[in-house]
């Protein structure tokens, strides 16, 4: 793994990106620019936090208990959910949401916007341990570019000879001041499967509000979403482009207790997550020699 020292050499822009070791062991980038702050863990790939310098408070949520340690997932940022979204078709003993965000990534990549935002692409590295749950030729990159809004760009290549499925998301976790005082707007009419309490495919009727546990996959839109924040007076807005599904969940009281990671006593009520994802009905066919990329731009106003 290359060290920290090494990628500030190759990769570092003064005064705005440099990589650290944690404590863990693994190496994080730190992002602080003229526009905003944020810090992002190479395993995975995974943007833990992002605050613009115009919010005074974080954008998106990271769990208080949320723990870097190798092949281990981070409670909140931006998980990668790829090659596929949820448990895998046969395989019950492959990681659910896939491996992506538990592996190793390599940066290829810095540099800064003309607007002084800055850019970061990343490399998932294959290893015996990958292909052997995803037997396919193919690259994944994420390319992330942090300034006063976030974008991500999540890229997979087919460089093999045979067509293949992936599901995938960005299985984003949002700083909001309470659940029980947020609407998330965007999905009304929108068909959607009701993972609480088994799957049932439902309709979205008005705003979604929350009362308890959440967790439903909309299909077929590519609608921006809003998270309305009364607590917080602002609005969060979710851009996409590359999905077909959007996934809205909070664990509540007793699932968020069961996981022990979400900040006790009660973290899981300052965040909800909103993914942009392609799973169920909307995995995505990557044919031998294309690619596929998965957008999504996030913005905060203040009301
Ligand atoms: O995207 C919602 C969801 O699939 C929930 O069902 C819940 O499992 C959540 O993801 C968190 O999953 P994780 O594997 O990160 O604990």
């Amino acid at each position: 793994m290359t060290t920290a020292q090494q990628l500030n050499t190759q990769f570092g822009i003064k005064g705005q990106l440099s990589f650290r070791e944690d404590a863990s062991g693994l190496v994080v980038a730190e992002i602080n620019n003229a526009q905003a702050t944020a810090s992002l863990c190479l395993q995975g790939a995974h943007l833990m936090t992002w605050q613009p310098k115009s919010q005074a408070v974080p954008v998106v949520w990271l769990s208080r208990d949320a723990k870097l340690a190798a092949g281990k997932s981070i409670r909140g940022g931006a998980p990668v959910c790829w090659p596929w979204f949820g448990a895998h078709a046969s395989e019950s003993s492959f990681p659910g949401h896939g491996f992506a965000r538990t592996v190793p990534w390599n940066v290829i990549e810095t540099g800064t916007e003309p607007d002084g935002a800055t850019r970061l692409t990343l490399r998932l590295v294959e290893s015996e341990k990958t292909r052997a749950q995803w037997p396919h030729s193919c690259t994944a990159d994420l390319t992330v570019i942090v300034g006063e809004t976030l974008r991500m760009e999540l890229t997979t290549e087919n460089t093999g000879k045979e067509a293949f499925v992936i599901g995938e998301a960005l299985h984003t976790y949002f700083q909001i001041g309470d659940i029980g005082a947020v609407r998330v707007t965007g999905l009304e009419g929108c068909d959607y499967w009701d993972k609480v309490g088994g799957s049932t495919l439902r309709k979205q009727d008005g705003a979604i509000t929350f009362s308890g546990e959440t967790d439903r996959v909309y299909i077929d839109t590519a609608a921006e979403c809003v998270i309305e924040d009364d607590r917080l007076k602002r609005r969060i807005h979710i851009a996409k482009s590359g999905s077909l599904s959007t996934v809205v969940w909070t664990p509540w009281t007793e699932k968020a207790n069961k996981m022990g990671d979400m900040g006790q006593p009660d973290g899981w009520r300052e965040m909800v997550c909103v993914e942009s994802v392609n799973a169920i009905d909307n995995v995505v066919t990557v044919a031998a020699g294309t690619r596929h990329t998965l957008i999504v731009e996030y913005s905060a106003e203040s009301l």
